[in-house]
């Protein structure tokens, strides 16, 4: 191509394989024939969505195979299968992840630029799967991908939620909150399985059987339809499966109202329940208690586990048994992950459906149900562990519940057992807490799984010395630590090609599937060209960032100054507002020395707030108010830019990570289990400035603490401080410049429409319980920025660091952390093998 196109089109130059001219032209008439017989239009009427929908077709025509292929080779090798169970999947767009784990991304682009199609254009047009809310969404889509890769005869379950994620706008500074039907055009990767629709029951009463046995009766049943996505490996022939469930009502739900001739009113009101699957929850970090939040958890959990039955006795295993299945083996097959407490259903399920329905006696099911199960803890915040209450519980499920009291009995026995005299003990270990009246389900997890994780080193030590104390001393060999990852391929490969280019030239493609190798560019910290090739990367990456936000959210941003950002979840823990703080004592200091030579700086924030967390919201109108007075004050130039990003998801981070400069982590220590935006920038050649919390500490243990600015309490301080009483006033009297910041906020400086408004986050400040210590970080926050911008007016300095976290960044990759899961919890072993490709023969 001639040059000129590099810009509007640069993925088509890259050194990952050119295109060879048949494939370009099997790709071209695939889409030709997708345009005309599967989307039914021809080029006069064809719109854009019609040709992105011909491209993902052509696509999946690639993967088909592979993915019947993939089934075939599990069900004849009979390997022990990985479930992973999650109320929610952020997986973002498929298009471009399944041409790079296909190989097959230089054919297309190269096809549709021949017939005049650019196809990062129609990319954009795909809507992206948001069928979560954060990090733990975002953590279970890169695990797909890492098990796919690893060749791990793996599957994802979870919600086809109608609705994922909420839109957010930004209108006159405040959010609100808009749905997302991402199905309003059908989704092309998604194949619905009629056939194999499972019920699923609620209510009802359990009465004893003739036969001295429990039945569940009377109860409503919704079908659980599934709905199957393909998950492909890396270049290794492997395509897993993820499987969705969506609510369909049963006709028999309305029996009654059908045989009493309402046929209209009863086909009408299926819908109801139908709603189970309708919306994601859109909280992070937070449990709101609803019960439909709980008829959603059993529907995955009851779908999912029948699911894994049926598979188990249609195995190789059971082959020759005709009738009766044994069950001996059943942990040695299948390995159930809880990605937290969400789907801790499971445990009960599995011993109902053991026990009720295969007729096993309750000691062999428990003991199966526990060697199956293992369960990932993702928080110590006391507002996010679930606790049912008794009698919603009861009344939803009433044999789960009998089956728990009967776990909570054989396990108090245990405890006393051990601690006889400890009746303090048998109080707090108690999975139902008949006087709050709540169902603990951390508990049941514990106690219903052989392994329990933590998601970073600090996380895993804390939940043995905090939240699940009494249960690391009564099974210490439960506990284990997994430090999270992220994908390199849609983290590296995919959202930063130029980058990847410029490492796979030093140091080979090795590092795509084993990212540890990326140390080798530790050899290449002083080669000049390497520098300055790193600098315009960056450069570059800034560049179409804010060409990209102009274009489409009328957003200003200058690529020469240092992109410094935060962007994440809007939650107090995460301390938003202590990075607003400094924005402000920025600005002011500017303000009071008009001609100080300092370095230009954009502060990006982005990330949605639970529509119910007002604090949260009121946080997010201050960052813009303080945006729109920094660009409205002629003082302040070029100097200082401060932008919130609407709608934050990982569409739009694919955009972001690339392009910054310095990473915002500075949770107080203690609260953020790990973090994984903290890794994607590092891996993008982001600095980190953050507290010693979650994933920040190992981050500083692997590239070293003269490559990172930390700052502010540690976790063992914070708790002395706590335990001291945290004055915050001390810090306010004893800071002109925090004090000067918090007044200007209090007296209206960023409302004058409405001095008041912000009331309530100043009152909260200065509450000498404010959960979040802000101001006891403030003074070593700005100082850790002045060493910031020390070192970024020394582009060369800079720079080597930016090689040096790059580098440093191997130990965050997802496959690493899945290779820990394989070998220390599910048992399973990872292969580098390839699948046969499609063309050769049946396994
Ligand atoms: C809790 C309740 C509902 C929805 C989400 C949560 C949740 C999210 N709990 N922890 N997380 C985050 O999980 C990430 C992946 O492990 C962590 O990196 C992050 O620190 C957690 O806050």
């Amino acid at each position: 191509h001639a040059p000129a196109l590099k810009e509007n089109n640069y993925k088509q130059i890259s050194i990952r394989g050119i295109p060879l001219l048949e494939n370009v032209e099997e790709v071209k008439k695939v889409f030709n024939r997708h345009l005309h017989f599967t989307i039914v239009k021809d080029r006069d009427v064809a719109t854009d969505h019609d040709y992105y929908e011909s491209i993902a077709y052509t696509v999946r025509d690639h993967l088909v195979s592979r993915w019947i292929r993939t089934n075939q080779y599990h069900f004849e090798t009979d390997q022990k299968r990985v479930y992973y169970l999650s109320l929610e999947y952020h997986m973002g767009r498929a298009l471009s992840n399944c041409m790079i784990n296909l190989g097959i991304e230089n054919s297309v682009d190269e096809a549709l630029y021949e017939m005049g199609l650019n196809i990062e254009e129609l990319e954009e047009l795909e809507s992206e799967a948001a069928l979560g809310n954060g990090g733990l969404g975002r953590l279970a889509a890169c695990y797909l991908d890492s098990m796919a890769t690893l060749g791990l005869s793996a599957y994802g379950y979870g919600l086809r939620y109608d609705y994922g994620i909420f839109a957010q706008k930004i209108e006159d500074g405040y959010q609100k909150e808009y749905p997302e039907n991402w199905l309003r055009y059908a989704c092309p990767w998604e194949i619905s399985r009629p056939e194999f629709l499972v019920p699923v029951q609620y209510y009802g009463k359990v009465i004893d059987d003739k036969d001295g046995k429990k039945k569940w009766v009377e109860y409503i049943t919704v079908h659980a339809m599934p709905y199957d996505s393909p998950i492909p490996g890396y270049n290794n022939n492997v395509v897993n499966t993820l499987r969705l469930w969506s609510a369909k009502a049963s006709e028999k739900f309305n029996f009654a109202l059908f045989n009493s001739g309402d046929y209209i009113r009863a086909v009408a009101e299926q819908s109801s329940s139908e709603d189970i699957t309708r919306v994601l929850y859109p909280n992070d970090d937070f449990d709101e208690g609803k019960i439909l939040r709980l008829k959603q958890e059993y529907f995955l959990v009851s779908a999912s586990v029948q699911d894994i039955i049926a598979r188990y006795k249609r195995s190789k295993i059971n082959l020759k048994a005709d009738q009766q299945v044994d069950f001996t083996n059943f942990p040695d097959k299948a390995a159930i992950q809880l990605n937290d407490t969400h789907p801790a259903l499971s445990v009960v399920e599995l011993m109902r459906l053991l026990i009720d329905v295969e007729n096993l006696g309750w000691d062999q099911a428990f003991d199966i149900t526990k060697r199956t199960i293992a369960f990932t803890n993702h928080t110590l915040l006391p507002e996010a562990l679930e606790k049912w209450p008794i009698d919603m519980f009861q009344k939803l499920l009433p044999r789960h519940f009998q089956l728990i009291t009967d776990i909570n009995a054989h396990h108090l026995d245990i405890v006393q057992k051990k601690w006889p005299e400890d009746k303090e003990r048998m109080k707090r270990m108690t999975i139902i807490d008949d006087e709050a009246k709540k169902v603990n389900m951390g508990y049941l997890s514990v106690v219903g799984s052989h392994a329990v994780n933590g998601v970073a080193q600090m996380h895993s030590d804390l939940l043995k010395s905090t939240i699940m104390k009494d249960f690391y001393e009564l099974n210490p060999e439960k506990f284990q630590n997994k430090t999270n990852g992220i994908t390199p391929r849609r983290w590296l490969l995919i959202c930063n090609p130029d980058l990847a280019d410029l490492i796979t030239t030093k140091i080979g493609e090795g590092w795509i599937t084993d990212l540890a190798q990326l140390k080798q560019l530790r050899d290449y910290v002083d080669d000049e060209q390497f520098i300055r090739d790193i600098q315009r990367v960056k450069f570059e990456n800034k560049e179409r960032l804010s060409k990209f936000l102009k274009k489409n959210f009328n957003v200003n941003i200058n690529p020469n100054s240092m992109f410094d950002v935060q962007v994440k979840r809007l939650h107090e823990y995460k301390r938003q507002l202590l990075n607003c703080l400094r924005v402000i004592t920025v600005y002011n200091r500017i303000k009071a020395n008009p001609d100080k030579d300092v370095i230009q700086r954009t502060i990006i924030f982005g990330g949605k707030a639970a529509p119910g967390y007002k604090t949260a919201k009121l946080i997010i109108k201050l960052i813009c108010n303080v945006a729109r007075t920094v660009s409205e004050d002629p003082v302040i130039g070029d100097r200082l830019r401060v932008v919130f990003l609407e709608n934050y998801g990982v569409s739009l981070a694919e955009k972001i990570i690339p392009a910054v400069d310095l990473s915002e982590q500075i949770s107080l220590a203690g609260l953020e289990a790990s973090g994984t935006s903290n890794m994607k920038m590092m891996l993008n050649g982001g600095l980190t400035i953050g507290t010693m919390d979650g994933a920040n500490v190992e981050i500083c243990e692997e590239v070293g603490k003269d490559n990172i600015f930390t700052f502010g309490l540690t976790y063992k301080e914070v708790d002395e401080l706590r335990e001291k009483g945290y004055n915050a006033k001390d810090y306010y009297e004893h800071n002109a410049e925090l004090k000067q910041a918090i007044e200007q906020i209090r007296d209206g400086v960023f409302s004058p429409e409405d001095p008041n408004l912000f009331s309530d986050i100043v009152k909260s400040l200065l509450e000498s319980d404010e959960k979040f210590m802000l101001l006891a970080d403030y003074e070593e926050y700005m100082k850790a920025h002045e060493r910031v911008e020390q070192l970024y007016k020394d582009g060369t300095e800079w720079t080597k660091k930016c090689i040096l976290n790059i580098a440093a960044a191997g130990k965050f990759s997802s496959d690493r952390a899945i290779r820990e899961y394989a070998k220390d919890i599910w048992n399973v072993t990872p292969t580098d093998k390839k699948l046969p490709s499609p063309d050769a023969g049946r396994p």
